[in-house]
């Protein structure tokens, strides 16, 4: 028993809602499409679930904040896919794929084959017993991937008004988590391994702006350490965090976001495989024809940087997933991907962008004691990266051009003096 489609999307999340919507933009007929999801819910902005969903007074809940709103696009509804034809198979995972015989076998046990296949299986949150820490199974231990862990975190703070919580790991869930805490009224501690915050993206003196931001809001950090085990009550819940430093830490909840692995299992051994994501050329293809990659699974070539990165970030989901559509239904039209990163997040009352890369020296601009500030990243005499805090919208969009310009920089110290009106006069 089985159903069989022109094109298969395999998953449901950011990458998934942007390419239907390209889809439809591109004329896909009834019938042709399905994406199948293991979550319960029609494509959504995952962003908003470290956001809006966790703030204590109007939070953000579906329907709201369906793809493609993020984009400022249409709002894609289960309504909008069947208005459109699009199969929506939810709560469903695939457990095995075939990519000879053209081939997905769901865990209901029906097989969907396809022509073309488009793999949009995201990420999973790492789990501490990967780092050799057992307790992951606590009720009061919170990770945040999809909407049933950002559920639950709603629920485990709401249970421990006023109380203590340690969040484990300095990147993105660990920021944008400590400061919806902090927003709950929450007491925060933040342990991670690294000298300082955000250790892959910013520089000793960027994450310092942060994290006196977030002491002066009360946050405490304990830094260049790692969990080494938890204590539990009688009823499993946990209490303490032990930390190889020898810090102990009562808790009443705790929140751990330590990184992500790309869901590629379904395709080892069958596609080639690079940078722990599927690896894809220019037109989102994997090493087998028929298949095709999109977002955080994808490992793609970066023309500006010359080499195959793969992103864990939104605006490379949506526009990874656009491009692939464009390859797929207009094939003769469209060239090869040509992305420049972009990274961004909100926290508090602050908002930072990034574009490009962050290799080569720095040059810092604005005011590191005030509300905006800059970075920019020169290598081999290029600009090849820009950080701002506190910009204006024209201002992100001028450091977003400058970096895909890279503009020749002669005199770091005139590139200084300049700061942000570099770029935006570039
Ligand atoms: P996902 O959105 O993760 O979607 C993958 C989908 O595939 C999921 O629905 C999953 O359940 C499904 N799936 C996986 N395997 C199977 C299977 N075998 N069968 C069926 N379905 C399957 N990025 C930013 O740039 N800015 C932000 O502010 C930001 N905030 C974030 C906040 C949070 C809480 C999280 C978790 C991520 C955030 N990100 C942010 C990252 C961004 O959300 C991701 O880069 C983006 O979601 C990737 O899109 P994707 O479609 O590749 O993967
Ligand atoms: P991350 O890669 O941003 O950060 C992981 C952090 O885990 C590291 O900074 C480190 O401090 C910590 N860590 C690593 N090993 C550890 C260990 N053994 N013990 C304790 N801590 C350890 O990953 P994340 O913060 O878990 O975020 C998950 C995903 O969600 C990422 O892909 C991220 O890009 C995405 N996300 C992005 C945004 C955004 O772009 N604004 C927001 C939220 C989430
Ligand atoms: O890009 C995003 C982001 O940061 C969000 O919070 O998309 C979501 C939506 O804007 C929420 O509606």
């Amino acid at each position: 028993m089985g159903r069989a489609f022109v094109y298969v999307i395999l998953g449901g999340g950011v990458a998934a809602g942007y390419a239907a919507l390209e889809f439809v933009k591109k004329g896909v007929s009834h019938g042709e499409l399905c994406i199948i999801s293991d979550e319960p819910v029609a494509p959504y902005e995952r962003p908003a679930l470290s956001k809006g969903f966790l703030l204590p007074e109007a939070a953000a809940r579906l329907p709201s904040f369906h793809t493609c709103v993020g984009a400022n696009e249409e709002r894609l509804t289960p309504k909008w896919y069947k208005e459109h034809g699009i199969e929506l198979v939810l709560g469903t995972g695939v457990k095995s794929a075939d990519v000879k015989r053209k081939t997905l076998l769901t865990t209901t046990g029906e097989t969907i084959s396809y022509k073309i296949l488009i793999v949009a299986t995201g990420a999973r949150a790492l789990k501490l017993e990967e780092f050799g820490v057992s307790g992951s199974d606590a009720e009061n231990v919170c990770y945040l991937r999809d909407i049933a862990d950002a559920n639950r975190l709603v629920n485990v703070m709401q249970s421990c008004p006023g109380g203590n919580a340690v969040v484990i790991g300095g990147g993105y869930i660990g920021m944008e988590c400590v400061a919806s805490l902090v927003i709950n009224k929450i007491n925060v501690t933040m342990v991670f391994p690294e000298a300082h915050c955000m250790a892959r993206l910013f520089t000793p003196k960027i994450a310092n702006y942060y994290e006196e931001y977030y002491k002066s809001r009360g946050v405490n950090f304990v830094k260049g350490t790692v969990l080494s085990s938890f204590d539990f009550d009688s009823n499993g819940k946990v209490t303490g965090v032990d930390l190889r430093d020898g810090t102990k830490l009562s808790v009443d909840m705790v929140v751990v976001g330590i990184g992500i692995r790309p869901n590629t299992g379904l395709f080892e051994g069958q596609l080639t495989l690079e940078k722990g994501g599927i690896k894809v050329n220019g037109m989102l293809q994997s090493s087998n024809s028929s298949v095709y990659a999109i977002g955080d699974v994808a490992a793609f070539p970066v023309k500006a940087f010359g080499e195959t990165r793969r992103l864990e970030h939104v605006d490379s989901a949506r526009k990874s997933a656009k491009h692939a559509v464009a390859a797929i239904m207009e094939p003769e039209k469209t060239g090869e991907f040509d992305y420049l990163p972009f990274f961004y997040s909100r926290v508090f009352t602050l908002s930072w962008q990034f574009y490009g890369d962050t290799v080569g020296e720095v040059v810092y601009y604005g005011d590191m004691s005030g509300s905006a500030f800059g970075a920019y990243w020169i290598s081999k005499g290029h600009l090849v990266g820009a950080f701002l805090e506190g910009g204006t919208k024209e201002e992100y969009e001028a450091i977003a051009k400058a970096t895909r310009l890279r503009p020749e920089i002669e005199d770091l110290t005139e590139l200084e003096r300049q700061g942000l009106k570099f770029a935006v006069t570039v």
